[in-house]
């Protein structure tokens, strides 16, 4: 049981260095927590049981570092993951923190400002593939709006859609084995952000050049911010072959981007992810992109990497045993669950079929007894 609930490699959980390192800084208050070394992140992670860490450029190559620089960072980072057995699946760009980017980046009314977006992306690229990341992950921080008279979204959408193929372009002239993903978000930073949710950014790829390398990154919080589901936004993600990288935190409805840890809230929202996550055998990683609490110190830092992890194999085990109780399995039977796979056609079916209406619309489904024998596995009582 107890070693059920041990995080080990194989798991496949990954964190970004901007989480476990996030210092605190909120829009009221300043730094709470020293910067950590990103090589500390990848021992420490390690030894709680993570498969990997994932990062920003700026994460790990502060941005005016020289080429010369640069070399000894990445040579002291891989020395770091050498010693640790510990990968880096994913890699990203920050496109938001700095100032040349406060009216967006990819979509930035100035050409140059664009220009110097895809260039940052291009070397960001190259630094993630260096390492061995399969998927870069693009989360548009900046693109989006308060003005709405500044910016044409459609020729925002052009432009968003232009940078993308480039930066597809540039992974096959490099021979680069890696898959973009992007992130949608409704809000913040910006007032209202492009690719606001899973819908948006589905249909968003259909317009690609090369729709094939592109596919998405959802976090939980960023869907139910919109008040959405996030299960059903990976289970649709799914269905269209596009889930490439997911985010895992926590978030309540109508609050601000809470990144909190996993399960923290909403551990209803988080078991049945977990339940589909690993009933679907997605084989992918299971990446926490959340923050420590203000309150903690570094190492309350820890105490949160851990339970994001711990909450997730109590789920998964909770979906196990789910899959093997009779009577939620009986209730899943009374509830027609499996019936769903059946297909409804074809035609001649459809015209031959004897339907009573009233017989259909009388029956009952027992998901009152189906729900409350879930709340109950949940909470411990069966
Ligand atoms: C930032 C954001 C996240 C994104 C990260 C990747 S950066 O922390 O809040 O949702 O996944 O750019
Ligand atoms: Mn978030
Ligand atoms: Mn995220």
């Amino acid at each position: 049981m107890t070693d059920q609930l041990t995080p080990r490699p194989e798991h496949k959980f990954t964190f970004g260095l901007w989480t476990v390192g996030n210092t605190g800084r909120d829009p009221f208050g300043h730094e709470v927590r020293p910067a950590l070394d990103p090589v500390e992140s990848v021992h420490r992670l390690a030894e709680l049981g993570a498969y990997g860490v994932n990062f920003h450029d700026d994460d790990l190559v502060p941005f005016d570092s020289t080429p010369t620089e640069r070399e000894a960072i990445v040579k002291r980072f891989r020395t770091a993951l050498d010693e640790t057995g510990m990968k880096v699946p994913m890699a990203t760009t920050n496109l938001f923190s700095r100032p040349v980017f406060k009216e967006g980046a990819f979509t930035a009314n100035d050409p140059n400002v664009r220009r110097f977006a895809v260039r940052k992306t291009f070397d960001a690229i190259d630094l993630g593939a260096e390492l061995g990341a399969e998927v870069y992950v693009m989360w548009g921080g900046r693109e989006g709006l308060e003005a709405e008279a500044a910016k044409d979204v459609r020729h925002a959408l052009d432009r968003y859609k232009e940078a993308v193929d480039l930066c597809c372009e540039y992974i096959r002239e490099r021979g680069y084995n890696l898959r973009i993903a992007l992130e949608p978000k409704p809000n913040e930073p910006r007032g209202d952000m492009f690719l606001p949710t899973v819908g948006h950014a589905l249909a968003f790829i259909n317009e690609l050049q090369w729709p094939e390398m592109v596919g998405l990154n959802p976090e939980f919080a960023h869907e139910t911010m919109s008040g959405l589901s996030f299960t059903q936004a990976v289970a649709q993600t799914m269905w269209h072959g596009k889930l490439f990288h997911i985010d895992l935190n926590a978030q309540r409805i109508g609050k601000f981007d809470q990144d909190f840890r996993f399960g923290s809230e909403g551990i209803r929202d988080a078991f049945y992810l977990v339940r589909l996550l690993e009933d679907s055998g997605w084989d992918g990683m299971r990446h926490f992109d959340a923050h420590p609490y203000r309150t903690e110190n570094a190492a309350g830092v820890w105490d949160f990497a851990l339970g994001c992890m711990r909450t997730y194999l109590i789920l998964k085990e909770k979906a196990e045993r789910m899959r093997t109780d009779p009577e939620i399995q009986e209730a899943l039977r009374v509830a027609k669950v499996d019936q769903l796979a059946t297909p409804t056609g074809p035609m001649a079916a459809v015209r031959a079929a004897e339907l009573d209406e009233a017989a259909l619309a009388e029956q009952g489904y027992g998901l009152e007894r189906l729900d409350q024998l879930v709340t109950e596995l949940l909470l411990g009582v069966r």
